[in-house]
């Protein structure tokens, strides 16, 4: 067929019969295989951006996620670690409010330049698609970094609450998800946690919470270089600090294997 349609396409400007439903053929036959070919060498991360094009800078790409013909932009770390890492987790000055409902954690929020949610459902279609690692970033308030990487990371579809499955940790900050591997999501509107108590809404964000937290990355975000008046409240981690102390900044991007 390739080889008719090449022959057509030197003999176009002759005159013969049939010319017009050679050219519809062929035509869907390009058409066929232009999408195989758009289907098969989509971008559908960070990693595969920075594997297309070595020396791509950390900024905001679009992606098409797997399967589909989705498109939507993602925030891309292409330094770290040799780059190559979706952002789906920023926070570093409360300037976007994480005490929020079902769909939009669901869904996304806040904005890729500053502090956002990517989605827990475009998390679980780019987990469930390949293997994926997570990295983990914290920040104190005295400008101290710890990051804690783990070689597996999933994160189920929605009907089975966006569960988390992570595993294989090794890093400077400790197993900040002890604890969390297993959990399902819970935000403002749907308690999932394993407490008889609601963790979303008594710690006010949304999170894989258990019974509650080690680490509660989405939880309210506290000004006060840390100090906090309660200590059931807070953008923290017990893991590295405790839970009085609310964090300055963290990050969460996985990269696939
Ligand atoms: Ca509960």
């Amino acid at each position: 067929m390739f080889l008719v349609c090449i022959l057509y396409i030197l003999l176009l400007d002759c005159d013969f019969s049939h010319a017009l439903l050679i050219k519809d053929i062929c035509h869907t036959w390009f058409s066929e295989r232009l999408s195989i070919y758009v289907l098969y060498t989509v971008l559908n991360d960070c990693k595969d951006i920075i594997d297309e094009s070595p020396g791509s800078t950390s900024g905001i790409y679009d992606i098409r996620l797997p399967n589909s013909t989705d498109t939507i932009a993602v925030k891309c770390d292409m330094e770290t670690d040799s780059g190559g890492w979706t952002v789906f987790h920023r926070r570093f000055d409360g300037s976007v409010d994480f005490y929020r409902n079902w769909k939009e954690f669901k869904n996304g929020f806040g904005n890729l330049s500053g502090e956002f949610w990517l989605g827990n459902e475009v998390i679980h279609r780019l987990t469930s698609y390949q293997p994926y690692t997570l990295r983990v970033e914290l920040e104190d308030w005295e400008n101290n970094t710890v990051y804690e990487s783990y070689s597996n990371f999933i994160i189920d579809g929605e009907d089975n609450v966006y569960t988390l499955h992570v595993s294989g940790y090794s890093g400077t900050a400790g197993d900040v998800l002890k604890g969390h591997d297993g959990c399902g999501f819970s935000a403002s509107d749907f308690d999932n946690d394993n407490l008889q108590i609601d963790c979303a809404n008594y710690y006010k964000g949304g999170w894989w919470y258990n019974g509650c937290f080690n680490t509660n990355l989405n939880g309210p975000y506290v000004q006060s270089h840390g100090k906090m008046s309660r200590n059931d409240a807070a953008f923290s981690s017990y893991i590295w600090k405790s839970r009085k102390y609310s964090l300055k900044g963290a990050r969460m991007m996985i990269r696939q294997k």
